[in-house]
């Protein structure tokens, strides 16, 4: 993060990938990730389902209970830097090997 230039920040939030993730998991397409998308997501991919409350949770940072686009982002953005178990975007992930 110290050495991320404002481009490097541009290109991370303008990260197509992302925003196609972010879309596919949208499925009502209001710009927002619900728990109730967020719970389906996990089942598509296959992931502990009894875990999407508490990953949603961790990934809703302001408690506001939706998932915006910028808290998705920075979780995706956890997950490409910290390698620390029980970084927000592992637990988003589920365990990677
Ligand atoms: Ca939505
Ligand atoms: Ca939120």
């Amino acid at each position: 993060m110290l050495n991320c230039t404002s481009a490097d920040w541009e290109r991370l939030y303008n990260d197509p990938l992302i925003e196609t993730l972010f879309d596919i998991v949208d499925s009502d397409g209001d710009g927002h990730i619900s728990q109730q998308e967020h719970s389906l997501f996990f089942s598509v991919f296959d992931l502990d389902a009894e875990q999407s409350a508490f990953v949603f949770s961790k990934l809703d940072i302001d408690q506001d209970g939706i998932i915006s686009k910028k808290e998705f982002v920075s979780a995706k953005r956890e997950f490409l830097s910290e390698r620390e178990p029980g970084a927000v975007g592992n637990w988003f992930w589920g365990s990677v090997e």
